[in-house]
């Protein structure tokens, strides 16, 4: 557990972070007055079905978005950074009247729900025009499991550009998991983390200023949009902190100061029952939902992101490769400092302040939360090797099997030919994915949730649905899923988002 004095803070803090951390840190003493102006630190507007219907009209545009401090222009839905909460339960309808007023072509995705990937509803090679609307209509299915989601772009080529502007939102499904009586009782709050890197003007950097080939990183870390929010905790409370990492290419690594997660759910399925861990890693798309017990002395507890090492293109001096421009730190942006060594290589940074003012026995934790039954035996097992290498037509790309995604949004949807994987609708698979290459790939299915089956030939011990699993560099993982209830052509792909935009997907057909 690492756990630094003020004073060591503001040291590391002086010497090495941006000026917007170091402020931050300074601020602690003053926090009083902060804390009044942050705290309930969800912001963003819900929209709640009602009578089995969420309706609401969703607008993609560029919007003026205070950024810590200063006037960023960032892309938001609805003019929010994060983007509206929605909230719908299974069975319920699902209208989205969506308007493209972006000057590029979008679309949606809706990351971890099992709805269709075809027609209006989960369909990533829909392409909407700038200026154009479309209708969003699906159904949650009765057999949805409650749970943390969210939705983003999905236009293959442009999803790293349009998340790191700032484009995506939670979509949270509510059902038996929230009428657990400990859960009912815990105070619940969202925490969407995302990362921006922004110039003079407030213009969100170009991608020729980003590092694609590592995966692009911000230097100002927001939690709902906001730098080192707080949460308060009521006496004897118990938190719910439902944790989604919308960046593009950062992990976060999460501790909060003095106090152990209780994990409840993984990518927004419930466990079988709470774990304790004290560590959180959260690979880009993943999310996790914790307890927390306020049961320590009274205080102020920082939610740190500690460092973790995702690997990088050793060929480049260890240090990953830059786009064309070179090194920040010349041009005076966010204190000086070059880009990659704000990658979270080697200082904690506060993301949030979780804070109580009375210590009591805290509200008891839930003992069960869900009955997670094994897969059937698989009918086919699939390798796929994820690396990066050089491609005739891209140049420089991320490969799966060896080959990088042929689709592009300057094209229409990819023809049958380029199918990568085809499958049968209502049967189980095993995929077995090897990482040859230098760097973390987190690998992410649509549509259908599957379970771990081994990472390195080990049978994974902690049985939990997933949708995105981490295959480090130099892993196999295995994992079983069952393509079930809804036909059509969807995608698999790693989820630093730079590394999808640059091949590492594939066309994934469920047969009927
Ligand atoms: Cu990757």
């Amino acid at each position: 557990m690492v756990k630094l004095n003020r004073r060591q803070f503001i040291f590391l803090g002086a010497a090495g972070a941006g000026t917007t951390l170091v402020g931050n840190w300074l601020g602690k003493e003053t926090i009083s007055s902060q804390s009044l102006l942050q705290s309930s630190a969800n912001l963003a507007p819900v929209h709640k079905s009602s009578d089995g219907l969420l309706e609401l009209d969703l607008e993609a545009r560029e919007s003026p978005i205070n950024l810590s401090g200063r006037q960023a222009y960032l892309l938001t839905y609805n003019g929010q950074i994060p983007a509206p909460r929605l909230e719908a339960k299974p069975g319920d309808k699902v209208r989205i009247h969506f308007t493209n007023n972006l000057s590029q072509p979008t679309n949606l995705h809706y990351h971890g729900l099992h709805i269709p990937p075809t027609g209006t509803a989960d369909n990533v090679f829909l392409r909407i025009n700038p200026g154009e609307k479309f209708n969003y209509e699906f159904d949650i299915a009765q057999n949805q499991a409650a749970g943390t989601f969210w939705y983003h772009p999905h236009l293959h080529g442009l999803v790293a550009e349009q998340l790191f502007g700032g484009l995506a939102g939670l979509f949270i499904v509510r059902g038996e998991e929230d009428e657990i009586p400990e859960i009912k009782a815990a105070q619940e709050e969202f925490l969407v983390l995302q990362d921006f890197s922004i110039d003079e003007r407030g213009k969100l950097l170009s991608s020729m200023h980003m590092s694609l080939m590592m995966g692009r990183e911000g230097d100002v870390i927001t939690v709902n949009g906001q730098v080192n929010p707080s949460f308060s905790l009521p006496a004897g409370g118990l938190l719910r902190l439902r944790i989604l990492n919308a960046s593009t290419s950062r992990f976060y690594r999460l501790t909060l100061e003095e106090h152990s997660f209780y994990q409840i759910a993984i990518d927004g399925n419930a466990l079988n029952e709470p774990i304790e861990v004290r560590e959180l890693l959260l690979t880009p798309g993943q999310r996790a939902d914790v307890l927390v017990k306020g049961d320590k002395q009274p205080g102020q507890y920082r939610l740190l992101n500690l460092p973790y090492d995702r690997g990088s293109m050793g060929m480049m001096g260890g240090r990953g490769m830059m786009g064309g421009r070179g090194m920040m730190g010349g041009r005076g942006m966010m204190g000086g400092r070059g880009m990659m060594g704000r990658n979270n290589r080697d200082l904690p940074i506060a993301l949030a302040t979780v804070n109580y003012e009375s210590s009591v026995e805290s509200l008891p934790l839930p003992t069960k939360l869900a009955s997670i039954s094994a897969l059937p035996e698989p009918v086919t097992v699939r390798r796929f090797e994820l690396n990066h290498g050089m491609s005739p037509a891209v140049g420089m790309a991320f490969l799966i099997n060896g080959e990088p995604y042929s689709g592009d949004w300057r094209s229409q949807p990819p023809s049958e030919d380029r199918l990568q994987t085809q499958v049968k609708l209502d049967t189980v698979e095993d995929w077995e994915i090897t990482n040859t290459g230098v760097m973390d790939h987190p690998f992410h299915i649509h549509v259908n949730s599957f379970q771990v089956i081994s990472r390195n030939g080990q049978p994974e011990s902690l049985p939990a649905w997933r949708d995105t699993v981490l295959v480090r560099r130099g892993e196999t993982v295995r994992i079983r899923i069952w393509f079930r209830d809804f036909a059509g052509q969807t995608v698999y792909h790693c989820h630093i988002l730079d590394h999808e935009d640059l091949g590492m997907m594939g066309n994934l057909m469920i047969n009927a």
